[in-house]
């Protein structure tokens, strides 16, 4: 089976976790989010796709869900010392080397996906790791901040700003000019099945789908779309994301993350138990709904999701 799930960082790797303890021999291809990646020290960073490619290849620190196991952070208390910030973004001493590799390699005029793959040769996350494109795409912000607007980036308004000033506009700059990576199109096309992990609709999927044709490939694959929803009870399971769904015009619910994704995409849509109520407005909106544990707390919890949204997929086929 040819399965393509498009992730962000946490929820999505997670759950790739999970679906590959339910499915070992699937092939699976990650089209992953880099509207989050950002130059810091003259280095290339790419947090979702370093967050699944560490996941995968046992290398992440659990607790936090990103970054490395064991990590230091002896670089960045040498650079505090230059006074070369930023101080609020913590890369560990560990997690510099896979920058390093990285911009090197892109100095050298390999493309993202390359290098990626070059990666992943370490890793070995057992899946097809491939950025949504090849092309700088970043997640931009627009914030008031004392009484005046301004643009931020995603990670600075994320992490430094905590997602805690309005946010008015969510623009994935660069997304309009971009083009999906090679093997993003012939991954799609070929798929049994298409899975939206319980990743951040708006900054992870959400930016996924802004690169023109990932969209339109996906509706025209032909195939089931089965996404699980990162809202349970009303809230995030984590992090922020009702600010940036709020800022899209999406309240945070299960049902209405669905129809923000809609019926001409989604087939399929798993929503928590505690969620149940929200099945009949799904389902009115023309996809299939079934409200499922969608707690994360392990991976075998992780894999009776990915158990629970191929058979979905298999109901709406
Ligand atoms: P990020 O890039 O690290 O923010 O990760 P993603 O975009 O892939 O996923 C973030 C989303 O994962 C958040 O909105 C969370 O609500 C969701 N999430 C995290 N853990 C769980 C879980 O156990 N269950 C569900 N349903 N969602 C989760
Ligand atoms: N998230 C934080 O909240 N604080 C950090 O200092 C931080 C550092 C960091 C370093 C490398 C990396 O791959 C991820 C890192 N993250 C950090 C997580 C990440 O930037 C964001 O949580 C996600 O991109 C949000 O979608
Ligand atoms: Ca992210």
């Amino acid at each position: 089976m040819r399965i393509v799930v498009l992730a962000g960082g946490i929820g999505g790797a997670r759950f790739l976790r999970g679906l590959k303890r339910a499915v070992p021999d699937a092939e699976i291809t990650v089209i992953g989010n880099t509207g989050d990646d950002i130059h810091l020290f003259g280095l290339k960073v790419c947090p979702d796709l370093d967050t699944v490619m560490y996941t995968l290849g046992g290398g992440i620190n659990e607790e936090q869900g990103w970054g490395r196991t064991d990590e230091t952070f002896r670089v960045k208390e040498e650079l505090a010392a230059y006074g070369v910030g930023p101080e609020w973004f913590g890369l560990g001493d560990r997690d510099f080397a896979t920058h390093i590799v990285r911009t090197q390699m892109l100095g050298a005029g390999y493309p993202l996906s390359a290098v990626t793959e070059a990666l992943c040769d370490r890793w070995q996350p057992g899946v097809k790791l491939i950025p949504m494109t090849d092309d700088r795409v970043e997640t931009h912000v627009a914030v008031e901040v004392d009484g005046e607007r301004r643009a931020v980036h995603f990670q600075e308004y994320w992490v430094r700003l905590r997602a805690e000033v309005p946010a008015e506009a969510i623009v994935p700059v660069g997304a309009e000019q971009s083009k999906p990576a090679p093997g993003v199109l012939e991954a799609i096309a070929a798929a049994d099945v298409i899975l939206f992990p319980p990743s951040n609709p708006v900054v992870s999927v959400g930016t996924i789908l802004a690169v023109p044709g990932i969209r339109e490939a996906i509706a025209e694959a032909g195939v089931p779309v089965v996404g699980l929803s990162p809202i349970v009870g009303d809230a995030p399971v984590r992090g922020m994301a009702d600010k940036v769904l709020a800022a899209v015009g999406v309240e945070s619910t299960a049902a209405a993350v669905a129809e923000h994704y809609g019926s001409g995409l989604l087939d399929g849509w798993l929503v928590d138990t505690v969620d149940a109520g929200a099945v009949e407005r799904v389902e009115a909106d023309g996809i299939r709904c079934r409200a499922v544990p969608l707690m994360m707390t392990d991976v075998d919890a992780a894999a009776q999701m990915a158990r629970e949204a191929l058979a979905l997929a298999e109901e709406v086929r």
